[in-house]
């Protein structure tokens, strides 16, 4: 076996999705920012993702091995899956994970279902993952775990006495405190955390809102160092705790917004909308993304500005998402009436207020989208960061456009600076700040546009990446910062292609 720490990558859904067709099937590279930035750093150096492969249905190993092995072979990194039965996404994915940790993690505990069985399957299905870790990892490896999902998988196995470095990144908002403790399972659930050598939070709020938590249950929590890694021991455990705040990769949306086809893509949208003034919505259906609140803000801006009708159009992009929780689909309904609402009332001559459309749109058209908006609106009542605005900003190629902003994304934290923040629950001053967007001055634009940019060029995915896997890698605080750190994986190893396909 090779005694170099390999990059370990768990999340709950592996990075490719499992097309059917037919009677065959094949498998498709997954999108989003997390597999855009982990793919080319596993294909690089080697390693392995373990993760859901997003059905249900029973496969063999054989036909497991005929899906996976070519893909891994391909790509240069071992691709292993967790099987999970119908019961286990019903209580453990859609319940615990979707209907207890997800809404109270957004600050809305009211949505929670804080049901029992929910919890025991949460634990039995983060033990099924860490025997899939066990099974194919080995000492020093570095076992990178993803989100709320699998926030008890390093206890489980350290339970089983599996002995490995654990370093877990949290996507989504810690709650404060007073929400937090309300959870039923709140000191097994710390005490899960606790047990990876790093837990990352996105912002310092999160982090703050971690420990504040660990400080109610144990009043002897104790923190040392200062920046961005901080040491805490709390419960009987020692762990180092940072923030980092994700991103994107901005030279490659930059890069594709200046193509001839996107640029003339981008022209044309304004003449298909028959509109001067284009806004971009681009969220996920969900209710922590407060799209019906920036509908009636948008309705407000076109009741207290007559100039804007006419020629100002909302394009918002819905990807479906979740449709199976009964609070999902009541928040399409909703949005499905308001965007009718608006429409019926403001429409006129062939112009149409909201364009809507709930769907994925392929990547060319969004970042068309993007380039082409006068102003994005990214208002989410809460968000662990929000990626839209990052990469709005990073196809602002041309006359810049305005981002508005909701204060609590955690993209407001590094994009404060250059965006106009906005409470999403203040219709009034959503309208307002729409309207300030849209009549604001070509220096004044330029100057917050570049702010936006410099910020995000500077920490894009790459050093997000880099940074977390320097800051894992650390055994000790006095290894901060970062730079005085060798590479933690030599380039082009590929170790676990020669190992025998499971
Ligand atoms: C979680 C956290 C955190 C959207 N529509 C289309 C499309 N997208 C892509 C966007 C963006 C991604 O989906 C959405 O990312 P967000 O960050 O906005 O939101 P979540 O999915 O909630 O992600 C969040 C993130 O994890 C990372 O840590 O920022 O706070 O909630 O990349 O471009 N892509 C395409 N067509 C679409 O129609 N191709």
């Amino acid at each position: 076996m090779a005694k170099e720490p390999r990059l370990v990558v768990v999340s709950n859904r592996l990075p490719v999705v499992l097309e059917k067709n037919g009677n065959s099937q094949r498998l498709k590279p997954g999108s989003g920012g997390l597999v855009t930035a982990l793919t080319p750093i596993l294909k690089d150096r080697g390693g392995i993702w373990i993760g859901w492969l997003g059905t249900t249905e029973r496969l063999s190993i054989r036909q497991l091995r005929t899906i996976l092995g070519p893909a891994s072979e391909e790509w240069g990194f071992r691709l292993y899956p967790v099987l999970l039965s119908d019961e286990e996404v019903e209580q453990f994915y859609y319940g615990f994970a979707n209907e207890v940790l997800w809404p109270l993690f957004h600050d809305l505990q009211t949505r929670c279902r804080f049901d029992p069985a929910y919890w025991r399957s949460y634990v039995a299905v983060n033990a099924k993952y860490a025997r899939v870790v066990a099974r194919h990892t080995q000492e020093d490896d570095l076992v990178w775990i993803h989100d709320y999902h699998l926030m008890g998988l390093s206890a489980a196995l350290k339970e089983m006495g599996v002995k490995r470095q654990y370093a877990f990144f949290l996507h989504i908002p810690f709650p404060p405190p007073d929400l937090f403790l309300k959870l039923p399972w709140r000191e097994q659930l710390l005490r899960m955390l606790l047990q990876n050598d790093l837990i990352a939070f996105q912002t310092l709020r999160d982090r703050r809102n971690f420990l504040g938590s660990l400080r109610v249950l144990d009043r002897r929590t104790a923190v040392s160092g200062r920046g961005p890694a901080i040491k805490v021991t709390s419960m009987g455990y020692t762990a180092n705790v940072a923030h980092l705040p994700i991103s994107i990769d901005f030279k490659g949306f930059s890069r594709q917004a200046k193509q001839p086809d996107v640029a003339a893509q981008a022209k044309q949208l304004k003449e298909t909308y028959h509109c001067k003034h284009l806004i971009i919505g681009v969220d996920r259906l969900d209710y922590t993304k407060g799209i019906p609140e920036r509908l009636n803000a948008f309705r407000l801006a076109l009741k207290r500005y007559p100039e804007l009708r006419g020629n100002t159009t909302l394009v918002q992009i819905v990807v479906p998402s979740r449709e199976r929780v009964p609070a999902y689909g009541a928040l399409k309904g909703e949005i499905d009436a308001l965007v009718g609402q608006i429409n019926g009332e403001f429409t006129q001559d062939g112009w149409v207020p909201v364009v809507y459309r709930y769907q994925s749109i392929p990547r060319d058209e969004l970042v068309a989208h993007y380039r082409a908006a006068d102003v994005a609106l990214v208002t989410p009542l809460k968000d662990g960061m929000n990626l839209v605005c990052k990469e709005y900003c990073a196809c602002q190629v041309e006359d810049p456009g305005v981002l508005i902003l909701s204060e609590f994304a955690g993209a407001a934290s590094q994009l404060g600076g250059g965006a106009l923040l906005v409470n999403p629950y203040d219709a009034e001053g959503m309208a307002d700040a729409l309207y300030r967007a849209l009549t604001m001055p070509l220096s004044q634009r330029r100057r917050r546009m570049r702010l936006l940019r410099r910020n995000i060029t500077q920490e894009d995915i790459f050093w997000w990446v880099d940074n977390f896997l320097r800051t894992a890698a650390s055994k000790a605080l006095r290894d901060f910062p970062e730079s005085t750190l060798p590479p933690l994986f030599p380039r082009g190893r590929r170790t676990i292609r020669q190992q025998e396909a499971e």
